[in-house]
This record gives C-alpha cells, sequence and structure tokens, in this order.
C-alpha cells in the first residue's frame, strides 16, 4: 500500500476515533464508604485510567468530590462513609448525597448517578447498628432516584470472612442490587505467598445489568477488569461491520488503496480501539493497515494488490466482472476486525506493547494474524463457519 495513501487512511480513522469517544455518554458512579475502606483501591484497580492520582477532585458538596480527566468518559464521586459518628453526622451525609443524586437527575443521563458502590471492608467490619441505619435511609434516597446500589464487600482475602459478612448483611433485606466480595488488587503475605485478586469482572457484569443500555459502551471502553466484556463488544462490532459489508455489497475494482478502506472499516477500528480505551497513534495505524491490506501483495496499487488478498480467502481466488462479491466484502471486513481484536487484545494482556507494534517484528505478528484471519471459511455475513457451528 502506498505510504501517502496509508497516512491518510489512517489519518481518518484517527478522526473517526475521536468522534466515537466524544460521544460516548458520560458514565457516573458513586463511591460510598469509610475512609481506609479501600475505594480508591478499587477505583484504580477497576478504571483503565487512574482518576485519583490527577488531585483532589472538585468538591461538590462539603464532603463528596468528584473526579473526572478530561476526554475520559467517566466521572466518580468519592462519598465518605459514617465515620463521624453522631446523629448530625447522619443527617449531614444523609443530606449531600441526596443533593448530588437529585441535582444529576434533574440534568439528565449525561449527569445522572448511574451506579453507587457503597464500599463495607470485610476484615474491619462489624455491621454496626448505626450503619445499618444509615444505610437504610440511604437507600430510601437512591430509590426515589431509581439508582441501583451494589455493597460491595472490599478487602475479601478471607472467603470465609466474607461469605459471613455477606449473611449479615442479607438478614437485613436491603434493598441492594446486590453485595458482591471483592480482592481488588493482590495481597502479597511474603515472596512466594500472594493471596490473588478477584471479584471485580463480576462487579463489572452486575454494574452493566443495571445501568442504561446507553452507558454500556461507556463502561466496557472505562474499565479495564473485564477484559472478556471488551471482547464481547468488539467481537459484536466487527460481526455488525461485516454484516454491513456485505449489505452494501460490492467493493468495486480495481480499489485504489483510499477505497480498500471503506467508511464501515473504518468505524469498525474506530470503535474497536475505543472499547479497548488503549491509546492509539497514527504510527499504530499506519502498521496496523501496511500489515494487513500492505504486505499481502507486492504492488503498490490496484488489482495485483486486491487479487494477492482475494487468493487467500477459501472458495475465492480470481474475481469475475472486475467487483468482489457481498460476502468477499465480509470476510475481508471481519478478518481485518478480528485480527485487530487479536492485537488489541495481546497489548490488554501486557504481550505486547503499543510502540512495538510498528517494529518490524510487530508488524510480522499482525501480518500472520491477518493471513490466519483471511484464512477461515466464513459464511455470507463474514462469521466463521466453525463458530456459526457451536
Ligand atoms: N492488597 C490490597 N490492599 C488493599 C485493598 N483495598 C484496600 N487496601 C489497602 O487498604 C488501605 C486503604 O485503602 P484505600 O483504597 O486508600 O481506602 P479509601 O480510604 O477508602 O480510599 C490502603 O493501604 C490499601 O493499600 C485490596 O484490595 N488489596
Ligand atoms: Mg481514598
Amino acid at each position: 500500500m502506498d505510504a501517502l495513501m496509508t497516512d491518510n487512511v489512517a489519518e481518518r480513522i484517527m478522526a473517526a476515533i475521536r468522534d466515537v469517544q466524544k460521544n460516548m455518554t458520560k458514565l457516573n458512579i458513586m463511591v460510598m464508604g469509610k475512609t481506609g475502606a479501600g475505594k480508591s483501591t478499587l477505583i484504580n484497580n477497576v478504571f483503565s485510567r487512574n482518576l485519583a492520582q490527577t488531585g483532589i477532585g472538585k468538591p461538590v458538596t462539603q464532603s463528596i468530590r468528584k473526579y473526572e480527566i478530561e476526554d475520559f468518559p467517566l466521572a466518580i464521586y468519592d462519598t465518605p462513609g459514617l465515620e463521624l459518628g453522631g446523629e448530625n453526622a447522619i443527617d449531614e451525609l444523609l443530606k449531600e448525597s441526596k443533593e448530588v443524586l437529585a441535582k444529576g437527575a434533574m440534568r439528565g443521563i449525561s449527569e445522572s448517578i448511574h451506579c453507587i458502590w457503597y464500599c463495607v471492608s470485610t476484615p474491619s467490619h462489624r455491621f454496626e447498628e448505626a450503619e445499618v441505619e444509615f444505610i437504610k435511609k440511604f437507600l430510601d434516597e437512591a430509590n426515589e432516584f431509581c439508582v441501583p446500589v451494589i455493597i460491595v464487600l472490599t478487602q475479601s482475602y478471607s472467603k470465609k470472612d466474607a461469605k459471613a459478612l455477606m449473611s449479615e448483611i442479607e438478614k437485613e433485606n436491603l434493598n441492594v442490587v446486590q453485595v458482591v466480595p471483592v480482592l481488588a488488587q493482590d495481597v502479597d503475605i511474603d515472596e512466594d505467598y500472594i493471596i490473588k485478586g478477584y471479584g471485580l469482572d463480576t462487579l463489572i457484569d452486575i454494574v452493566n445489568n443495571v445501568i442504561p443500555e446507553a452507558l454500556r459502551n461507556t463502561l466496557a471502553a472505562v474499565q479495564k477488569a473485564n477484559l472478556k466484556m471488551k471482547l464481547r463488544k468488539a467481537n459484536a462490532i466487527v460481526a455488525t461491520a461485516a454484516a454491513a459489508a456485505a449489505a452494501t455489497g460490492a467493493i468495486p475494482i480495481p480499489f485504489t488503496d483510499a477505497a480498500v478502506l471503506v467508511p464501515e472499516q473504518i468505524g469498525m477500528i474506530a470503535s474497536i480501539t475505543a472499547v479497548f480505551g488503549i491509546p492509539i497513534e497514527k504510527a499504530t495505524l499506519t502498521a496496523l493497515l501496511s500489515a494487513t491490506i500492505g504486505t499481502v501483495g507486492t504492488t503498490v496499487m490496484g488489482k495485483t494488490v486486491v487479487s494477492g488478498l482475494l487468493k487467500m480467502i477459501p472458495g475465492v481466488g480470481t474475481v469475475a466482472g472486475g467487483v468482489i462479491s457481498a460476502s468477499v466484502a465480509a470476510a475481508l471486513t471481519a478478518a481485518l476486525g478480528e485480527a485487530y481484536i487479536a492485537i488489541m487484545m495481546m497489548v490488554s494482556k501486557g504481550e505486547m506493547s503499543v510502540s512495538e507494534l510498528d517494529t518490524d517484528e510487530g508488524k510480522a505478528k499482525i501480518a500472520s494474524i491477518f493471513k490466519s484471519k483471511l484464512g477461515l471459511k466464513r459464511n455470507a455475513k463474514g462469521k466463521p463457519v466453525d463458530e456459526e457451528e457451536e
């Protein structure tokens, strides 16, 4: 693929990525719990950007602070739990949290609180009378504004203790979505004894079920604790793009390089990038393009590249009438999308860094993944046939 053309397509994908990210509805989560409960540790291990690190947050009431980062569609409302003691403290905290919930509800979906995580620390906690009383009043408020509340049992390195606390809480018949034990971060007891973190993927699945549909793409994108969710979203994006490529039908031949990636494919790459939330630069995309659509043919432009590509798709070989069939358009789109997902997964798992992608080694890896995806047998909508039979 011609370098100038590649650059142009990469530029268009960059613009599309900015667009997708700009159009994401902001997810607002309120996190409540005593100092030391593990709120900051939880937040830092669930979300892909470190919100707490960016400063002290913006006070929205006397004691509630809002944390957000520019161009990242997430806001965390850090709310102290019941710790000051005394009747006044309860009333003050209830008043302040109600203020935040009410203000948000008034301003519409992008400003309202979508979910509340009420953190209770498993090791330190006794479920005291005062806290139960507070939670009940607080849940009435949350209910009034239809905000779902999840009780998160933090620092649950002892599953036995977590279970005991859970059944104690369940006796209260609280109006919460679920009580979920987590260990947000590994606990290193000593060199060769480590308690592995767990539960954050479950927490994210629960959140996904209770938030409005319009926020689900945002959740998948801003979190890092549930890679399977990202993968599911990304696969759905590819299926949609491949079906669209099949429906709009033929890509004209010879497709010059700029036309190789049609809007569906550009949108697909942009949306996958957004779901993974990995900062991508133009150089990365250029590497992706040259290693997929570029390396397959040795000539720079036109038919040779195209027929080189097509030879790799089962049952195609030559192009009759100068037009690519719908199923070939779907297969090309799906292979490109799947290869990109495979790369994003490797980066997410730390098996490869973004900067490695535009090295010769990185490009070789991309090319080999793309070729293997291109070689899969697919149906007319671009779906691998083996998968379909499952
Ligand atoms: N290893 C580990 N330490 C935790 C976890 N949650 C909390 N901590 C520790 O408990 C202390 C208080 O946690 P922090 O997140 O600051 O609580 P916050 O005041 O509610 O924000 C810190 O020293 C954390 O390192 C966890 O899941 N794993
Ligand atoms: Mg904190």
